[in-house]
């Protein structure tokens, strides 16, 4: 088990730093779902993602000197340049469970303004990017003043960890391509406690794979995941999906490895509907999918089979659908989404997104010059 708990990580009370840390970081879909976790965010079965491009979180932490020595977190938050005292709560409370691995964030005063590129309630989960994009700030933090994270693959890992403990998918979205995240003996170096990149076992073909997000409802989710996640515990079908996952993650590395897109979509397919049978199959049960959202599954079926083309469907815990398709298709794909899928939409709503490049820190200086 790794510990990153260090009670040396304090700064000079007489020489506290002032400055700022600036991360970009991306939303990720997973393909193979997480759902079920136990102990300090521990995923009951692997999962695996692709991280985006287009949807992310930017996060600046600005740091100086307390004015009063006191206990705790001292922090503001903005979100879209506007106060927001429900996030700033959260953030609060996930700073104080990470003070034995970050003990200098009690000794700050934090001014902290984050905004995401995707529309505000667009129904897009944003704690994976969000919670990325403070553990990415923090561990730059930690490295500006104490050096102790110049090693990239040090500073992913740790970057993955502190992720996963503000939110589980989180965890993935610090890898460029795609990651997977709980320990298997199908990929070496997998952990419980971080992610871990694909890398090369990514097919070529996967690198501008795409993934449309067809905004069927926006807003609150009727379900968080904290509470999706519980209600696995008393699921009956539970067991028999943790199992299931080993064979899953057989298959999917299998079809990622060859860059054979019919495998993968039937693969994420069936990943989504699962993950909506576990929801249904709870207690209480939830029904997250809209007329809308079965409208344009039965779309994209008729679509396959008339044109042959690799044009599969995901979903996360809601109604909106991920179009995924290979780079050589997007011209048929386009036009079909405009004439057939756009009238499913809230207001035509779609997010145009592939597979990314991972996160990035933003040189301020750069960015202003
Ligand atoms: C996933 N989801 O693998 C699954 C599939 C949604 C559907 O992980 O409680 O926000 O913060 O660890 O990561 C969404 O749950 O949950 C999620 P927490 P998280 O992406």
């Amino acid at each position: 088990m790794i510990d990153y708990t260090n009670s040396k990580l304090l700064l000079d009370a007489s020489n506290i730093p002032v400055g700022e840390v600036v991360w970009r970081s991306p939303s990720n879909l997973a393909i193979l779902k997480y759902w079920g976790k136990h102990g300090i965010q521990l995923p009951n079965n692997p999962s695996l993602s692709m991280t985006l491009q287009n949807a992310y979180t930017d996060t600046v932490i600005k740091y100086s000197p307390k004015e009063d020595y006191a206990r705790g977190i001292d922090l503001d938050f903005h979100f879209h340049a506007e106060p927001n005292e429900a996030f700033k709560a959260k953030i609060i409370s996930y700073f104080e469970s990470l003070l034995p691995i970050f003990p200098f964030l009690e000794q700050l005063k934090l001014d902290i303004h984050s905004g995401n590129s995707f529309p505000h309630s667009s129904g897009i989960a944003s704690s994976a990017s969000s919670m990325s994009a403070l553990a990415l700030c923090l561990c730059t933090m930690e490295d500006q003043f104490f050096g102790t994270l110049e090693e990239d693959t040090a500073f992913d890992q740790k970057a993955s960890y502190v992720a996963r403990l503000g939110s589980g998918s989180a965890s993935r979205s610090i890898f460029p391509g795609m990651a997977l995240w709980g320990q298997t003996g199908q990929v070496e170096g997998s952990s419980d406690y971080y992610a871990v990149p694909l890398g090369d076992r990514m097919h070529e073909g996967f690198k501008n794979y795409h993934d449309d997000i067809l905004i069927v409802q926006s807003g609150e989710k009727s379900v968080s995941s904290r509470a999706g996640h519980g209600l696995m515990d008393e699921n009956p079908y539970a067991p028999t999906r943790y199992e299931q996952t080993k064979k899953t993650l057989h298959n999917l590395l299998a079809v990622i490895d060859k860059g054979d897109f019919e495998g993968f979509g039937k693969i994420a397919e069936a990943e989504a509907m699962t993950l909506h049978a576990l929801m249904m199959t709870s207690n209480p049960p939830y029904l997250l999918m809209d007329p809308n959202t079965l409208a344009i599954i039965k779309k994209v079926r008729e679509y396959r089979a008339e044109t042959k083309q690799p044009l599969y469907f995901s979903l996360d815990a809601g109604p909106n659908v991920h179009l995924l398709y290979p780079e050589e298709i997007i011209h048929d794909v386009r036009l079909f989404i405009e004439e057939e899928l756009l009238s499913f939409c809230e207001e035509g709503m779609m997010i145009s997104d592939w597979v990314g490049e991972g996160p990035e820190e933003i040189d301020l200086e750069v960015e202003g010059s």
